[in-house]
């Protein structure tokens, strides 16, 4: 069994958090997902709209997710890869080449690219700009 593991928030999932696990699922048999906890958010110096139990019965909802994790730290990902013999480990290219270290670890890193068009922040921007009498 080949698996596979991803890192991220996933707040206010949209269709580039569900590309982005489909396109991951696709590279092994199992994908784990450490979603980041409300705490470890703040290191990330992000803010989720939805708290960490949400953000995780959702991710844990998709049919590509085969376990989800907290992530409460930027030095698990060594821990996990051993705890759960991971054999890929996949995440956007916003975050390329810093996640290089972990090929010390036995894991081939993949950096996919972003789906264009649609980001967490953008969908707050667009929301807080909206009047009251435009919302249905
Ligand atoms: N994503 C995407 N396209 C977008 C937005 C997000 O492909 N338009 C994907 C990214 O690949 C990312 C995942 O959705 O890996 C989760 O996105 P974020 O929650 O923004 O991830 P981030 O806050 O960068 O967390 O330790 C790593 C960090 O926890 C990554």
């Amino acid at each position: 069994m080949k698996k596979v593991i991803t890192y991220g928030t996933f707040d206010l999932f949209h269709i580039g958090h569900l590309k982005l696990l489909k396109r991951a699922k696709r590279f092994g048999d199992y994908l784990i997902v450490a979603v980041s906890t409300d705490e470890f958010n703040k290191l990330k110096g992000k803010k989720s709209f939805f708290p960490y139990e949400e953000r995780k019965q959702i991710v844990e909802a998709i049919k590509y997710v085969d376990k989800v994790i907290p992530e409460e730290s930027w030095e698990q990902k060594i821990n996990d890869i051993k705890k759960y013999d991971i054999d890929i480990f996949v995440i956007w290219d916003d975050w390329k080449w810093k996640f290089d270290y972990l090929k010390d670890y036995w894991v081939e890193v993949v950096y996919l690219s972003r789906t264009e068009g649609i980001s967490t922040t953008d969908i707050k921007r667009l929301l807080s700009g909206i009047s009251d009498d435009a919302i249905q």
